[in-house]
């Protein structure tokens, strides 16, 4: 059958099917996720779905990312449950295109900021079984598409700079010494494969580079996220 739907994708049958191509775009605070997903903002047929950040800065007026920056022993839990739930609203969105770009997914809140939380001891045992047990049940019960997990792999005191840079009002307090504790947790789970769950292949990219430099390594990425025919 030709592929009459969407010209570039060599398979038909999946272009045309309801379930897409679902690439996960992880990587530090700062690794450039954003700029990532607003690169691929120029195709047709994408659906990009970037991190709900303004949602968990306003709940019903209430900014989460705030309250658990400025006091993180009483709000983390609260934080990273709500974080839960909008990452297990973006995997169920129905999407209408062949592809779906998310920024971060249900893993990396949980293996990367939900574990350090727990091996700091930020929060309390029972906080985390809590948030583990809900983590198990949607892994066990709902079913989370994956295909592709691209890493923006960075140095941390390059993005630690980038963060003081940006100055989002929250991320002040932010010490270098957290940046790279979420960066060997993310090398873990991506690199080192520590955890049973790593639901896709990983295309790593250099994120190091700044924005003059940096669309020559996205386009690097583009034949394996929209698949184009070669
Ligand atoms: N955050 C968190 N727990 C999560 C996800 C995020 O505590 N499960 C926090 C860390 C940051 C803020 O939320 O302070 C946003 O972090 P991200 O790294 O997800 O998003 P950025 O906007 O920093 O990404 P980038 O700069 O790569 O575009």
């Amino acid at each position: 059958a030709v592929c009459t739907v969407r010209p570039f994708h060599n398979n038909c049958a999946m272009a045309m099917n309801s379930k897409p191509f679902t690439v996960f775009v992880e990587g530090n605070i700062g690794s450039g996720k954003t700029t990532f997903l607003e690169h691929f903002r120029q195709f047709e047929d994408i659906t990009l779905l970037t991190e709900p950040v303004e949602e968990w800065r306003n709940l019903k007026g209430w900014n989460l990312l705030d309250l658990m920056y400025k006091d993180t022993a009483k709000w983390a839990m609260t934080f990273q449950s709500y974080v839960s739930l909008t990452m297990l609203e973006m995997h169920q969105r129905p999407t209408p295109t062949p592809v779906k770009l998310m920024e971060r997914s249900l893993y990396s809140a949980r293996y990367c900021f939900v574990e350090h939380m727990m091996r700091s001891g930020t929060i309390h045992p029972a906080e985390f079984a809590v948030l583990d047990e809900w983590f198990k049940f949607i892994m066990n019960h709902i079913h989370i598409d994956a295909d592709l997990i691209v890493y923006l792999k960075t140095t941390p005191s390059v993005v630690y700079e980038r963060i003081k840079k940006r100055a989002r009002s929250e991320e002040q307090c932010v010490p270098l010494s957290y940046i790279e504790e979420l960066h060997k947790l993310h090398e873990d789970w991506l690199i080192n494969r520590q955890h049973a769950e790593c639901p896709a292949p990983v295309l790593v990219i250099d994120a190091d580079l700044d924005l003059s430099q940096i669309t020559e390594e996205y386009k690097k990425s583009e034949h394996q996220i929209l698949r184009k025919a070669v």
